[in-house]
């Protein structure tokens, strides 16, 4: 698809949150990232960012392991050309492709929504809410992104803080598009208490028991009204067929990073949009870089409900790239400038960088 590049920049960031993000796996004060930097011999770049964060605690990915997988295994085959045969870890080669599309889309001049066949301009914003002590100030939160304008929210829960705080949410709200996310929290034993959710009618539940547990998944969506969601669980096109078809979820969450990148989504695009399921895009917390590619993939005809799609300001006083803003009718630009439409703000990036490392094309062994 793409020359290969002259070289590969990797840089990690952090961004400090605005609000602590806790959720069934831990809480998040910061948001740190690996970007990667393709550098084309014409000068032009593209740009990735991995999904994952600095601990290994949503799936197995981590930046450190982000890190060397990048520069040891997948930038140096990419410098020749080459696939890297790796299993797994599809946050960080999604972080490549991205950043080997996006140089590919720029030269060419086209955007990245324009390469995937969106077809809107503007994409509807949900919001994701950590887990809160109080349900107090659980309410004022929810109160201020509901005037914001998000057309979703999304309540964060765990055994413990599940049904109390949701049901306080739901009537104070009743209008409100709400679901709930417990992030593999609950075992299939709990599906009684998790039923209790059908009384408050949420959109969906996300991801309620272990991401391998696909039979468990389905016996729960029989048992209960609330359509399940899954998330951490669809890791492939062939995984996310089999949840369908077997009624595991009557909702996808698509992460691009989670499924191993844009041609992978673009199947389980397509065939959700087959199998008739409700479809959103998750979020992974990503600066803009990532928030760019959420955008675009959100714009194509298959997502049927609001993202975790939010406006910069929803995480960072600052982000890295210009900032992704939400209108007060709770919607979103997508951007189309060619690529995935924004690129970092080098002094940001100076500011906010942890390491950088540049990897370029070995060179040719002596007699080769
Ligand atoms: O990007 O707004 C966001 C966060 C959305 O809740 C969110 N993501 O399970 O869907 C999920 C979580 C995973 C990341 S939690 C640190
Ligand atoms: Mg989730």
């Amino acid at each position: 698809m793409t020359a290969s590049p002259a070289a590969v920049e990797l840089v990690e960031v952090r961004l400090p949150l605005v609000r602590a993000f806790r959720t069934s796996f831990g809480t998040q004060l910061d948001k740190e990232a690996v970007l990667v930097r393709a550098i084309g011999e014409d000068g032009l770049e593209g740009w990735g960012e991995c999904a994952s964060a600095g601990t290994p605690a949503y799936s197995e990915e981590w930046n450190d392991g982000a890190w060397l997988l990048l520069r040891d295994h997948l930038i140096p085959a990419a410098l020749r050309g080459k696939a890297a045969s790796v299993k797994g870890h599809h946050m960080a080669r999604t972080a490549l492709e991205v950043a080997l599309l996006d140089l590919h889309l720029r030269r060419e001049g086209v955007s990245l929504r324009e390469h995937l066949g969106g077809v809107r301009d503007r994409i509807e914003c949900g919001v994701s809410v950590g887990i809160e002590e109080r349900t107090d100030e659980l309410l004022e939160m929810v109160a201020r992104h509901v005037d914001e304008g998000y057309r979703r929210i999304k309540l964060k829960i765990e055994p413990g803080a599940d049904l109390e705080p949701t049901r306080a949410v739901r009537e104070a709200f009743p209008d409100t598009p709400l679901s709930v996310d417990a992030n593999a929290a609950y075992r299939p034993e709990d599906a009684d208490h998790l039923a209790e959710l059908d009384a408050l009618d949420l959109d969906y539940l996300e991801q309620p028991l272990a991401r391998d547990r696909l039979l468990a998944h389905a016996d729960l969506q029989r048992s209960m009204r609330t359509p399940v969601c899954l998330d951490e669980t669809l890791t492939s096109p062939a995984v996310t067929e089999e949840a369908v078809r077997l009624g595991a979820c009557r909702v996808v969450n698509l992460k691009v990073g989670r499924v191993g990148g844009v041609a992978a989504a673009r199947r389980i695009h397509d065939l959700v949009v087959e199998h008739g399921v409700g479809m959103w895009c998750g979020g992974m917390l990503e600066t803009g870089v990532g928030r760019a590619v959420n955008v675009a993939l959100a714009s194509m005809p298959g997502f049927t409900m609001p993202g975790d799609t939010s406006p910069s300001s929803r995480y960072f006083e600052r982000d890295i790239t210009e900032p992704f803003v939400m209108d007060a009718d709770g919607t979103m630009a997508v951007p189309d400038g060619p690529g995935i439409g924004v690129t970092p703000i080098p002094e940001v990036l100076a500011e906010t960088a942890l390491r950088r490392e540049t990897v370029r094309p070995a060179a040719p062994r002596r007699g080769a």
